[in-house]
């Protein structure tokens, strides 16, 4: 093999192996603590949606003693007073009404969805069981996560590649770094229309505020891509290195991408 090539293939294989792990991960969390707060005579949420086995703590944040009361009496905390707390882990389906024992009209509701739901709820997909079964993606669900994991994978190492060319001093890396942003900035509008489709599709599925950043800030991350792809291309045509400043930027483009990951992680596995 011509040793040119050697960091094409060195970043290829690089990327390839950074992806895997992540898509590996992608499983539904195992169970989560939801809160509900009791104030000013209401529980708040009104109606909280968790996943069997999940827990849900009340918290008395106001100044009388009420109860967690279920309709059918399937389950009460007692007098809760003050400033405690009451905890209940749930592990039957269902949608039970609720109630504070002392001040009826104090009324909420618990809906506790088998696992399997809440993945079909979220998108993320089948059980684990039937997820090693490969079938092709066709759901903005899976296509979404597939393409994240290039467009987060290609530009920290065009990066990486950019910083270790200019320390070494080697044309080629500079160049694996412009293959690689360019590839980033070809993936990732496909990635953003992945992601305003699943955002059609599941819509107030999604919490409000963490999804109203994330699209907006995909959106973003991929007019950046187009400029920065731009920057290179004119840094590459004079044959020079990228100096600080395109660093800098394609650095607070990584940033932007690392919180974004976060943002999605959080929607996907809560918490
Ligand atoms: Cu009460």
């Amino acid at each position: 093999m011509n040793p040119r090539y050697g960091p094409f293939l060195l970043a290829a294989v690089w990327t390839l192996l950074c992806a895997i792990p992540i898509a590996g991960l992608e499983q539904p969390a195992s169970s989560a603590t939801h809160l509900v707060v009791i104030r000013q005579m209401h529980f708040d949420p009104p109606t909280v949606s968790v996943k069997v086995g999940d827990t849900v703590q009340w918290k008395n944040e106001d100044i009388f003693t009420h109860t967690v009361t279920a309709d059918d009496s399937s389950f009460d905390s007692g007098p809760i007073a003050p400033g405690q707390s009451w905890t209940g882990i749930f592990k039957v389906p269902g949608m039970f009404g609720y109630h504070c024992r002392p001040h009826p009209n104090m009324a909420a509701q618990l809906v506790v969805v088998s696992a399997r739901e809440a993945e079909q709820r979220l998108g993320t997909g089948p059980g684990l069981k039937e997820s090693l079964k490969w079938t092709p993606p066709h759901s903005p669900q899976e296509i979404h996560p597939i393409l994240v994991n290039f467009t987060a994978a290609l530009l920290p190492l065009a990066l990486l590649s950019d910083i270790l060319g200019r320390v070494f001093r080697r044309a080629s890396l500079h160049n694996a770094a412009w293959w690689m942003t360019l590839y980033a900035a070809a993936i990732t509008p496909l990635t953003a229309a992945a992601g305003w489709w699943w955002k059609h599709t599941a819509g107030s599925d999604l919490p409000a505020n963490l999804i109203t950043v994330h699209q907006w800030l995909g959106t973003t991350i991929a007019v950046l891509f187009i400029v920065l792809v731009c920057w290179r291309w004119m840094i590459k045509k004079r044959g020079d290195a990228p100096g600080p400043a395109y660093l800098v930027a394609e650095l607070v483009v990584v940033l932007a991408l690392v919180y974004q990951g976060s943002l999605g992680g959080k929607m996907l596995f809560g918490k």
